[in-house]
């Protein structure tokens, strides 16, 4: 041993823990080794370095080093190298064991050694492997596992691209298999050795074939012994099977009894059956063994008439979902990834895609467990390498994607490639696009290869003519869209229409719509929704268009949302920037309102949701009445506000809408349809004539269609108004909206958490005026200069602003004194003797305001 390896052991021997293998021939033993590993985030020598006990933190997996700096206002985060040490201890087997580490993710790359020799290589962030390190174990003294992880961009590894966080580090579980030396094999492609079909499933009979992979220690006779046992726990049957086996690997095939009547796994009955597989010797001793979850169930795609599961229709609504949760990045605990699905299965849907990456394997266990159809995919997201690396390593993503998750009942569809003509152009691209469509076909042909039983897809983002031009819809058995029409398309219509367009110009593909979603902040309410003003309305109104579309058309196989839930995207500037808002639920997975529209749509179980009930403090421009939704599934549902009947209404696609007239206070409402009950209260105040507290403060958000709620603060940011005599608003001027899809800017503008109350401007108001009555106010004045126009010197807003006559700030030019997109305040203390005027004045180009408080002070 080298004096560095003593000195590293030196440092590690604080931690780690012995493992006690008792070999009592009862087949393998299998241990998770996620606590206690030390880490540092930098390239190191480790032969040569010193810093391995004193620089290293302590970390338990899952770990990435991304949690927080995806999400600063710094462009960028740490794509490089980081270690991982870990202290395995073994003592000495009494009889020979074979030792296998399986690491369930590590992205990207990970470069594995033990004892300072190099035991195994990975590429690729979202597959398992496995390292047989058996050669290297040393019994009885500390064994030093290094691992050497990159999360740097690499041309020849999916993703290049893609709007989600490459989060690095070692994020899933990593276990230590301790097994007999004729075993399963733990083949390279990171799979278990065994793989169960059921090519012949009906109501009457199914019957499961097996694929051993068995690695022999000697040339020997061995038995596979397979028991089932049914749902409820019965043994169905017990079957052995004798074979010879070489030292090495062999294949086994095996055809094990039928099931007379089996019990049918599906979505309302997801019947699992245990299938526990036994390698023993012919004395009948354990060698090896797993267990494994299996469904009879049979999957068609029809062009015509969409999905069906056991030769029954059933439209797959869903969603999609990513491994991203709030100061954890990618490194969920097991739990959460359950309790993600169970989400999803809450909402009362079948399907869901696992975008746009293999995901853990309790997310496929839960799938199985809840009845949920999957679509998982390989991340080849947006863009290739046009070289033989990147194609070889996509297949190989494939083939391990495949083998690794073969066994689960819940999986339906293989896919790979997302959207890989976006912002393509068939004149100018045509060599790449012909490139992407050749890679395409040796994915295809490969998949198919690997698991004929299951359908194959593409999803593709909404460019109909030049995907069909381009050949890719003819390559994959369905074809999946990515659809935003009432997003990123305007027209919020469009989707039906595409569907049929495409319908007439591809009639032979299966369909599926793999994407559709809006973006909503869940600080963000309006009672004037529009597209991109990142409203909780404008969702449910995007949901409920693309909802309908999507029940008229009997061809539609299924559609699954975008998203889940929020996640992070380090690229996106929304309204809440880093953060994609398309989920219907939000981060930290408390449903927004869309998860009960869905509800609504999708569940068989009742549902009744009055909208908004988290928006359960608002203050409003007074007015006669103000909309109220319920969604549920029931024909009528009646509306009490404060004991006072508002009426019974027949539910029309789910909502049922009243316009009631909210008090000042609080406002209790009550919904009841048959013996559904709900009631939310909701505290309201209403800004009017003469009836605003001044001394609380009045805050505007100029230039925003929007109520902007921030978190745990005691303000909300009203939507602008025009002015009324006796209350507030502008006078004059224009919203900012500097794109055609909607108000604001889409910049993350610095300085601040409260973006969506800079993101809009009120442009070239004359003034703001503010009816109040006499006293000392303190008026603060808010600006981002976020108008690219204004970006540059020489092209800047200069203007003055004055108050009631007074010039408080002259020749204001935001972006040259403070930057662009930068957030700034200006505080005044101004005496009246009644009523503000805020007045501004343009010297170059045209005045502008992002907000405005006011505050009595005496
Ligand atoms: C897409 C992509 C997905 C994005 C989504 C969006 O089409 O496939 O990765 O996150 O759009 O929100 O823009």
């Amino acid at each position: 041993m080298s004096r560095t390896f003593n000195r590293f052991i030196i440092g590690l021997t604080l931690f780690g823990s012995f493992f006690h293998f008792i070999a009592m021939g009862q087949g393998r033993i299998v241990r998770s080794i996620n606590e206690d590993w030390r880490f540092i985030k930098k390239d190191i020598n480790w032969e040569t370095s010193t810093e391995f006990s004193t620089r290293w933190e302590s970390v338990d997996l899952p770990h990435t080093w991304n949690t927080h700096d995806p999400f600063d206002e710094r462009p960028g985060y740490y794509r490089g190298i980081g270690w991982y040490a870990y202290q395995l201890n073994i003592t000495q087997p009494t009889t020979p064991k074979n030792y296998i580490l399986h690491f369930e993710a590590v992205n990207q790359e990970a470069e594995v050694m033990l004892n300072g020799k190099t035991v195994g290589k990975h590429l690729g962030g979202y597959t398992a492997f496995s390292i047989d390190i058996t050669k290297h174990v040393r019994f009885g003294e500390p064994n030093i596992l290094l691992v050497k992880v990159d999360n740097s961009h690499n041309e020849a590894i999916p993703p290049l691209k893609g709007d989600f966080n490459f989060y690095g580090g070692i994020y899933r579980d990593v276990w230590l298999y301790e097994v007999d030396r004729t075993h399963f094999n733990f083949s390279e492609f990171g799979d278990k050795g065994l793989f169960i079909s059921t090519p012949q499933v009906s109501k009457e009979k199914g019957l499961i074939t097996l694929k051993a992979n068995i690695k022999a220690h000697t040339n020997q006779s061995i038995v596979i012994a397979n028991k089932l046992f049914s749902p409820s726990g019965n043994l169905v049957f017990e079957d052995k099977q004798e074979r010879n086996l070489d030292q090495g690997e062999n294949e086994a095939s095996l055809i094990l009894p039928t099931v007379q009547q089996p019990e049918l796994w599906h979505p309302d009955s997801p019947h699992l059956y245990r299938l526990v597989t036994e390698i023993r010797d012919t004395n009948g001793k354990i060698l090896d063994n797993q267990t494994n979850q299996v469904g009879f169930r049979w999957f068609e795609f029809d062009a015509k008439k969409g999905f069906f599961i056991n030769g029954e229709h059933l439209k797959l609504m869903g969603t999609n979902r990513h491994q991203d949760y709030p100061g954890l990045g990618n490194a969920l605990s097991n739990d959460r990834h359950v309790s993600d699905v169970q989400l999803i299965k809450d909402m009362g849907s079948t399907f869901f895609r696992t975008a746009h990456y293999p995901q853990d394997p309790a997310v496929l266990d839960q799938a199985d467990r809840l009845g949920l159809v999957v679509t998982m995919e390989i991340p080849l997201d947006h863009d290739i390498t046009d070289s033989p690396e990147f194609l070889d390593n996509s297949k190989r993503m494939m083939q391990e994607m495949i083998r690794q998750n073969f066994n689960h009942p819940s999986v339906a569809v293989w896919a790979y490639m997302n959207e890989m003509l976006l912002g393509r152009n068939w004149d100018r691209d045509q060599a790449l696009i012909q490139k992407i469509v050749a890679q395409a076909k040796e994915l295809e042909a490969l998949t198919r290869a690997e698991d004929p039983s299951r359908f194959t897809m593409i999803p593709n983002h909404g460019a109909l003519d030049l995907y069909v031009k381009s050949g890719l819809t003819e390559i994959p058995m369905i074809v999946g869209w990515n659809l935003y029409y009432g997003w990123y398309e305007k027209d919020l219509n469009g989707t039906g229409a595409f569907l049929d367009a495409f319908r007439e110009k591809v009639p032979n593909k299966p369909v599926l719509i793999t994407e559709y979603g809006a973006g909503a902040d869940p600080r963000i309410r309006s009672l004037n929704p529009e597209r991109f003003d990142f409203s909780i309305e404008w969702q449910n109104i995007f949901h409920q268009q693309n909802l309908v579309e999507f029940m008229e058309r009997d061809f539609l196989a299924g559609a699954a949302i975008w998203n889940i839930a929020d996640f992070g995207s380090e690229g996106r500037q929304d309204a809440e920037p880093k953060i994609n808002s398309k989920g219907i639920v939000a981060k930290d997975r408390t449903p927004k309102d869309a998860f009960y529209l869905n509800q609504a749509w999708q569940s068989k179980k009742p549902v009744l949701k009055i909208a908004g009930m988290d928006w359960n403090k608002r203050m409003l421009h007074a007015q006669q009445t103000f909309p109220i939704q319920v969604f549920s599934n029931q024909t009528k549902v009646k509306l009490w506000l404060n004991g006072k009947s508002q009426g019974k209404k027949t539910t029309e696609d789910h909502i049922a809408t009243w316009n009631v007239p909210l008090q000042n206070g609080i406002n209790t409402l009550r919904a009841k349809a048959g013996s559904l009950e709900e009631t939310t209260q909701i505290e309201v105040q209403l800004i009017g004539a003469d009836n605003i507290d001044w001394a609380e403060g009045l805050h505007v958000n100029c230039g925003a269609n929007f109520f902007f709620n921030p978190e745990n603060e005691p303000v909300i940011w009203l939507s602008d108004e025009a002015y009324s005599t006796g209350t507030f608003g502008y006078n004059g001027g224009n919203e900012f909206r500097p794109r055609d899809r909607g108000i604001g800017s889409d910049m993350d503008v610095y300085g601040t958490n409260f973006d969506p109350i800079y993101q809009t401007n009120r442009v070239a108001p004359n003034a703001y005026q503010f009816d109040v009555p006499a006293g000392k106010y303190e008026v603060t004045l808010h600006w981002a200069e976020v108008d690219r126009k204004f970006e540059n010197a020489g092209n800047e807003r200069i203007f003055n602003v004055s108050i009631n006559g007074h010039t408080y700030f002259k020749q204001l030019n935001i972006a040259a004194t403070y930057g662009f997109r930068r957030a700034i305040s200006k505080s005044l203390a101004i005496e009246t003797e009644g009523g503000l005027a805020i007045d501004f004045e343009a010297i170059e180009n045209q005045p502008f305001i992002s907000a405005i408080e006011i505050r009595k002070l005496f």
